[in-house]
């Protein structure tokens, strides 16, 4: 560290040139992530030294939260719901199947997930030790219920379905699942860190919520579709009991108790993510979802032109393509300022549509896109 500072000017142009090496998000159809919402970003600044950890101490900010967990669950089938604004997706999860382990208390607990599961239920594995067991994929991608089935055992606690999976955007049967945990009284995570502010909006209903019956407990992303601002995902669970396994003592802070993995954490993000549902509401998201479906038909009738089928019709605003000499392809595009991502099995171009793409910015990809197969 340099034994005296530097003027505010010398730190913003620090800024600005380190700034200037990130990727703009016009040509990127890789990520989850997106712009966040204007509001979001002044709620954000509004916020920025609020400290949901010791909540005592910022009351206005901890209503702001339970009011948003609420909002949240009566999107998904539930309001009155049980939960709080975590750092995204990954603690969700964590903290979800950690409830899952300790109710059920065994000496060697294992979670069923599908195999398209996103990597943060590794990581939960890891930390949890809890033995993961993969279930295979239908033809569709959804996971398959006989494989689910056969995996369960006596030390099986829970089953995750996936509502918006990572690579494939699809949709796991949540009411079939749900039959299956009540037959084996087992906990039902779903992980709906993408879906969430998506599959509300679509045309079409699917049952993958709490309007399911057995669903305990929902990831669900603000900072993903629900355009706010990072680090805010969502964990809610449909009885508050199952809040008591997370539960530590915090003697010495404005607060008895605590049910988050992090200790100091952000009231920024919670206040975000409130200030963009209310700004937003459902006819807001339903607009924001309306025009990422029609982007992403657009770029699926554009590539279909060039011979590249999707793997299946999209449900969601992701799109797994067949593209012939995929990394070479992929390799190509990124050359012209594309960042595309892959599916893992089967090996395919994956991209998600998100509200930053423009229906240029699709356009000029579909024609890159064929100028790439075209020079096989
Ligand atoms: N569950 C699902 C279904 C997800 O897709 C993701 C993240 C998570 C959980 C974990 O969420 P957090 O990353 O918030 O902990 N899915 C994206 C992915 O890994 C996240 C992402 C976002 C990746 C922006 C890239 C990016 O630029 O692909």
């Amino acid at each position: 560290m340099n034994p005296k500072g530097l003027s505010e000017k010398e730190v913003l142009s620090l800024l600005n040139s380190a700034r200037l090496k990130d990727t703009s998000y016009d040509k990127v159809l890789s990520a989850m992530c997106t712009r966040p919402h204007p509001i979001a970003v002044k709620a954000h600044m509004q916020f920025i030294e609020s400290n949901l950890g010791d909540f005592g101490l910022f009351s206005g900010t901890k209503e702001l939260e339970e009011k948003v967990i609420r909002l949240m669950g009566s999107l998904l089938g539930c309001p009155e719901t049980y939960g709080y604004i975590t750092t995204g997706g990954t603690e969700s999860n964590i903290q979800a199947l950690r409830t899952a382990r300790n109710i059920a208390g065994k000496k060697h607990p294992n979670v069923v997930i599908p195999a398209s599961a996103h990597f943060s239920f590794d990581k939960t594995a890891d930390l949890l030790g809890i033995e993961l067991r993969k279930a295979e994929m239908d033809r569709e991608f959804k996971v398959d219920l006989n494989s689910v089935e056969s995996l369960i055992d006596n030390n099986t606690v829970a089953l995750v379905g996936i509502a918006g999976s990572t690579e494939f955007g699809q949709i796991d049967p949540i009411d079939e699942l749900a039959e299956i945990t009540e037959s084996h009284e087992l906990f039902l995570h779903v992980d709906a860190a993408f879906g969430a502010f998506v599959i509300p909006f679509l045309g079409k209903k699917y049952d993958f919520d709490f309007s399911v019956d057995g669903v305990a407990s929902i990831t669900a992303d603000p900072h993903k579709m629900g355009m706010s601002t990072i680090p805010a995902g969502g964990l809610l669970f449909r009885e508050e009991t199952c809040l008591s396994p997370l539960e530590v003592n915090t003697p010495y802070l404005t607060i008895r108790a605590q049910h988050s993995l992090a200790g100091t954490r952000s009231g920024a993000a919670a206040a975000a993510a409130y200030a963009v549902m209310m700004y937003l509401g459902r006819e807001g998201y339903t607009k924001i979802v309306n025009r990422c479906m029609g982007l992403t038909e657009r770029l699926v009738e554009g590539v279909r032109e060039s011979g590249v089928q999707p793997l299946i019709d999209p449900v969601m605003n992701i799109v797994a393509l067949e593209v012939p000499e995929l990394d070479r392809v992929r390799k190509e595009l990124r050359e012209k300022g594309w960042f595309t991502s892959i599916t893992r099995a089967p090996r395919a171009m994956r991209l998600i549509i998100m509200p930053h793409m423009s229906e240029e910015a699709i356009d000029e990809f579909v024609s890159d896109l064929g100028k790439c197969i075209k020079t096989i």
